[in-house]
C-alpha cells in the first residue's frame, strides 16, 4: 500500500462517513482498518437476541445522502441490529468503500514520529502503515465490561457477554439461564431468552427505568411520510439538543397541573419511545418536575408486576430518571410475571463466586448452564485505550488520561497531533442520537483536513490550556443536570474498575455544541495550534 494520506480506524457509522467524505470529497489516499470481518461496529458485536436500536430508523441513518435515504426501506419503528448492520452493508456498497477497507485488521499500536509528522499505524500479526492523519472511529460503545468473578475458570456452562457475542446460534431451550445486568441491554435480551429458556434467573444490581418502545413494522404511508418529510427531520434534528427528529417540549411539568400533567405523560407513555423523555423541558434539569416522572414510571412498573417484591425490587430507585440512561422495552417488566423467571436483587449482596455448575450469591447456589453478562461497556474512552497509543515526545494516551480525559471539543487531544477522535469524551456523542453527532464530527473533521491542505499547514493539535478549559465547561453543564444525580453510571466511569471518574460527555446539546464547534473554526481554529 503507497503511504496513506489518512487512516481510519473503525468501520461502523462514523468510520464508514469518514472514509467517504476523505476519500471521495477530499481525494485523500485512505484506507480504513476493522478489527471485525464485516461492517458495523458496535452493531456487529452486539448481536445478542433482542438487540434493536431504540432510536427510530428514521432518524437512526444517515442524512448526508437524500438519495441513499431514499433509497433505503425500514421495515419497523426502531431497526433491529441485524438491519442496522444490512443498512450499513447498503451504504458502503452504494459509496464503493469496501475497496478502501481491511477487515479483521485490529490495530494494536499506533505512534506519532514528529521528524516526518507521520503516524505509524501497527496491525495484530506486524503489519504497518504511514500517515498523515489518523481518525479514531472506534465507537464509544465497543470495548465490553466484564466483571471478575471469583472461580469463573471452574464453571463448565457457557459464558457470554452481550457485547462480543458469538456468531454461532446459541441456543436456551429448556436450559437454566442466568442474566447478569439490567442495563438498556438486559432490558432487551431477558424477554427474548426468557421466551424458550427452563428457568431465566436475573441478578439485578441497580433497578432502571424503561419505557415501552412498542415497535411495530412500518407501512409503505408511514416509509413516505418520512422520505417525504427528509428535509424537515432533518433540519429538526440538528438543530436541537438531542438529536432526534422531534421537538422538546418548552412547558415545565408543573406549569399546566397534575392532571395535565399526567394526561401528558400518559400520552407520552402510550406513543413509546424516547420521546416521553422531552414531554416536558425540566424532567432532567428539576428534582421536583424529576420526581413527578419518576413517580409515574414507578406506578407503571407497580401496576405490571404481579408479585410485589419482585415489583418493589425492580422499581427501587435511588437515583432520579434520567441519572442512568433510560431504557426502552417490549414486555421487560410483564416478563417477570412468567413462571420460570425470578429476580434476583445483588444490590446489598453481589454474586460471591461461580462454581462448575451456577453461581453462589449469599451462600444461596443457582444451578446454571448458561451465564450472560449485560455488563455494558468502558465507554467512550475504551475502546482508544485499547490501542497502545504514542503521541509527541513519547507521551502515552493511556497516561495522559490517567487523571481525566483530556481533549478539546472532544475531537483533539494534545500532544497528538493530526489525530482525531470522533465522538471522544467531552463531546455530545452518547446523549445525543448517534448518527447525527457522527455525521457533525466527520463534517467538522473533513473541512478541518480540507483547510489545513489549502493553508499548506502540516498538523493541527489541541492546545493544553483550550483543552483544560473546555473540559471546565463539560463539568459545567453536567452540573445543572441530573445526570450527577447518582454516584454510579457508565456516562461517570464509575461501573469500570480504576477509570477515573468525572461525566464523560458534553450535555449542552448538540445544537449549542455544533455553533461552538463552528465559532472556533470560523475563528481560525482557536483553541488549536496549527503549524
Ligand atoms: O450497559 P449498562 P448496557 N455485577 O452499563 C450491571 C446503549 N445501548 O449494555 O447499574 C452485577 O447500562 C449494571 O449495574 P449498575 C445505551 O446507551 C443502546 O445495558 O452498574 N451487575 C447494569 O445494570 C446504553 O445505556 C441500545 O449497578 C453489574 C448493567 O450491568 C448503553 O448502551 C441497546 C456488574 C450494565 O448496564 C449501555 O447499556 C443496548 C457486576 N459486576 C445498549 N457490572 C439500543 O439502542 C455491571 N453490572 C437499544
Amino acid at each position: 500500500m503507497a503511504t496513506l494520506d489518512a487512516i481510519i480506524i473503525g468501520a461502523g457509522f462514523s468510520g464508514l462517513y469518514q472514509l467517504y467524505t476523505l476519500r471521495d470529497q477530499l481525494n485523500l489516499n485512505c484506507h480504513l482498518f476493522e478489527a471485525a470481518d464485516e461492517v458495523g461496529g458496535t452493531w456487529h458485536w452486539n448481536q445478542y437476541p433482542g438487540a434493536r436500536c431504540d432510536t427510530e430508523s428514521q432518524a437512526y441513518c444517515y442524512y448526508f445522502n437524500k438519495k441513499i435515504y431514499n433509497e433505503w426501506n425500514w421495515t419497523e419503528r426502531y431497526p433491529s441490529q441485524q438491519e442496522v448492520k444490512d443498512y450499513l452493508k447498503f451504504v458502503a456498497k452504494k459509496l464503493n468503500l469496501f475497496r478502501s477497507i481491511s477487515f479483521s485488521s485490529n490495530v494494536k499500536e499506533m505512534k506519532y514520529f514528529d521528524k516526518t509528522n507521520k503516524w505509524k499505524i501497527q496491525l495484530d500479526g506486524g503489519n504497518t502503515f504511514d500517515a498523515r492523519f489518523v481518525i479514531m472511529a472506534t465507537g464509544c460503545l465497543s470495548s465490553e465490561n466484564l466483571p471478575i468473578i471469583a472461580n469463573q475458570e471452574k464453571f463448565k456452562g457457557k459464558i457470554l457477554h452481550t457485547g462480543k457475542w458469538p456468531k454461532e446460534n446459541i441456543k436456551f431451550n429448556d436450559l437454566d439461564v442466568g442474566v447478569v445486568g439490567t442495563g438498556s441491554t438486559g432490558i432487551q435480551v431477558i424477554p427474548e431468552i426468557a421466551k424458550t429458556v427452563k428457568s431465566l434467573t436475573v441478578f439485578q444490581r441497580t433497578p432502571n427505568y424503561s419505557i415501552p418502545a412498542r415497535n411495530q413494522k412500518l407501512n409503505l404511508k408511514e416509509l413516505n411520510l418520512h422520505k417525504n418529510n427528509f428535509e424537515y427531520l432533518k433540519n429538526v434534528s440538528i438543530n436541537n439538543r438531542h438529536g432526534h427528529p422531534w421537538k422538546h417540549s418548552t412547558t415545565p411539568i408543573h406549569q399546566v397541573g397534575s392532571v395535565k400533567d399526567s394526561m401528558v405523560l400518559n400520552k407520552a407513555w402510550e406513543h413509546g419511545g424516547l420521546s416521553f423523555r422531552d414531554s416536558f423541558s425540566n424532567i432532567n434539569y428539576d428534582e421536583c418536575a424529576n420526581s413527578v416522572v419518576s413517580n409515574f414510571i414507578i406506578n407503571k412498573i407497580q401496576e405490571t408486576v404481579n408479585d410485589p417484591v419482585t415489583a418493589n425490587d425492580l422499581s427501587d430507585f435511588d437515583y432520579p430518571f434520567g441519572a442512568k440512561r433510560p431504557a426502552l422495552d417490549t414486555h421487560y417488566f410483564e416478563t417477570f410475571n412468567q413462571e420460570n423467571v425470578k429476580l434476583i436483587s445483588i444490590k446489598k449482596t453481589p454474586i460471591d463466586s461461580f462454581n462448575h455448575n451456577g453461581v453462589l450469591v449469599n451462600s444461596i447456589h443457582y444451578p446454571l448452564d448458561i451465564v450472560v453478562f449485560a455488563t455494558g461497556f468502558d465507554a467512550i474512552t475504551g475502546s482508544l485505550l485499547k490501542i497502545n497509543i504514542i503521541g509527541k515526545k513519547g507521551k502515552n494516551l493511556k497516561s495522559e488520561w490517567k487523571k481525566e480525559p483530556i481533549n478539546l471539543l472532544g475531537l483533539q487531544i494534545p500532544n497528538f497531533p493530526n489525530l482525531f477522535t470522533i465522538t471522544g469524551p467531552g463531546s455530545p456523542s452518547v446523549l445525543t442520537n448517534m448518527p447525527r453527532a457522527i455525521e457533525q464530527h466527520v463534517d467538522w473533521v473533513t473541512m478541518c483536513i480540507s483547510k489545513l491542505i489549502n493553508m499548506k499547514k502540516n498538523k493541527i493539535e489541541a492546545s493544553h490550556s483550550a483543552a483544560l478549559a473546555w473540559l471546565d465547561e463539560v463539568k459545567l453543564e453536567s452540573e445543572r443536570t441530573m445526570f450527577l444525580k447518582t454516584s454510579n453510571s457508565w456516562y461517570l466511569g464509575t461501573n469500570v474498575k480504576g477509570k477515573p471518574k468525572g461525566f464523560i460527555p458534553y450535555s449542552g446539546g448538540l445544537d449549542k455544541y455544533t455553533n461552538i464547534c463552528n465559532a472556533i473554526a470560523q475563528n481560525g481554529y482557536k483553541g488549536f495550534i496549527i503549524s
